[in-house]
């Protein structure tokens, strides 16, 4: 460490309200992953978990000569334990890297950390598009609300639907998700008809699915969170949705793999786009499905899985790259450009944003061999996050 990092490091932890400690052990290097283990989104905290405990054992813990640790935090899904837990792992553990964050308000909640300490913070699950602006430490392994429902907006047109109404989960990816849908759907000449915004705590769909029905749209687009696709499910075939006529057409959070399969056949049909399915088609994927559902009992990861999974390629590759040094600016910079194979298909981190680039796929849902899947029929290929995409051209 020279004499000005020294005095940055200082500076950071009297910022920060502790007391210097001891310096790193030089030969391991810590990543604080903070996620919601308990909660209403401990689905996401438990796969993006397994997902990272399975890279490590499919890659080793060794990179550069150094051992990579882990530490994992529960934040319980509420954001000023995931703001405590961030500074804590800076501070008192010396992580070289937060990662994890299973919702938007927990990313943004950590950036000011990542900001002040210099350290990268990966967002391995949060979608909302203005994360990545929220610190330059942030890079993301996930995906952007706008960046998969442009193309379900456009497919909605193409399919012939003239009238739709919304319906989303009432906080800042669903809120992206609405205006993305809104914007390209009447671009491409149809009308949404009414915007409906349901809580994200306890949801109760009745009420809003019951407008859907008066509305009487060609199509209701559909975002909820990982982990609430289930009861969305449920009461839409209660309400008798499933046989008005009104086409559903969702985010593939709505139809996420960690649930899809206890839907049941009502399901089959319904049309989503996504970043990934665990039947994409590729020996990268059929290793990872196996080797996920090996280690955790036959449980099938989703798309959460996924970005935890390549969150920790991206860690790997930028340590070896800096040949271990973990200077959080020397970290980004190597992260920034960055391109390999994915699970999900062919990925790269945009320098300029430090946004995910990836494929966004037109999936049907089939029954593969008994089980209900997302199969990929189409794909746009290498799409950028149209927000920031936007406001680059201006
Ligand atoms: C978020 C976006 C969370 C999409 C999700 O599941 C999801 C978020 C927990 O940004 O909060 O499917």
């Amino acid at each position: 460490m020279n004499r000005r990092n020294a005095l940055a490091r200082l500076a950071t932890v009297a910022l920060l309200g502790a007391l210097p400690v001891s310096a790193f052990a030089a030969d391991t290097i810590k990543i604080g992953l903070i996620l919601p283990m308990t909660g209403p989104s401990a689905s996401t905290g438990r796969q993006v978990s397994a997902a990272v405990a399975l890279y490590q054992a499919m890659n080793g813990k060794t990179v550069a000569g150094k051992t990579v640790e882990v530490i994992v935090k529960d934040d319980t899904g509420a954001a000023d334990q995931t703001k405590r837990l961030a500074q804590e792992l800076v501070v008192n553990d010396h992580v070289a890297i937060l990662a994890g964050f299973g919702l938007t308000p927990l990313a943004l909640a950590a950036a000011p950390i990542a900001t002040q300490a210099k350290v990268p913070e990966i967002v391995m699950a949060a979608g909302t598009a203005i994360i990545t602006e929220a610190s330059p430490f942030i890079v993301r392994t996930s995906f952007t609300l706008p960046q998969v429902t442009v193309p379900a907006a456009e497919f909605t047109a193409k399919s012939g639907a003239k009238k739709v109404v919304t319906l989303v989960t009432d906080y800042a990816p669903g809120i992206d998700a609405e205006k993305a849908f809104k914007e390209k759907f009447t671009a491409e000449g149809g009308t949404v008809a009414a915007e409906l915004r349901v809580p994200l705590k306890n949801p109760d769909f009745a009420p809003f699915l019951q407008r859907v029905a008066d509305e009487k749209p060609d199509a209701v687009f559909v975002f909820v969170p990982s982990g609430f696709g289930g009861l969305f499910v449920k009461q839409f075939v209660e309400r008798g949705l499933d046989k008005s006529g009104i086409k559903l057409i969702a985010t593939g959070d709505v139809l996420d793999d960690d649930l899809i399969d206890q839907m049941g056949d009502v399901v089959l049909g319904v049309t989503s786009t996504h970043h990934y399915s665990a039947a994409h088609p590729s020996p990268e994927n059929k290793a990872f499905v196996a080797a996920f559902e090996k280690a955790n009992g036959g449980q099938r990861p989703n798309f959460m899985a996924v970005g935890g999974f390549d969150g920790m390629a991206l860690i790997y590759a930028a340590l070896k790259k800096t040949n271990g040094d973990t200077d959080g600016v020397k970290l980004v910079d190597a992260m920034k450009g960055m391109a390999w194979t994915s699970p999900r298909g062919p990925i790269s981190i945009d320098p300029e944003t430090r946004d995910i680039v990836q494929n966004v796929y037109v999936r049907t849902v089939e029954k593969v061999d008994g089980h209900l899947y997302n199969v990929e029929k189409s794909a746009f290929e290498a799409v950028k996050d149209p927000v920031k995409a936007a406001k680059a051209k201006k």
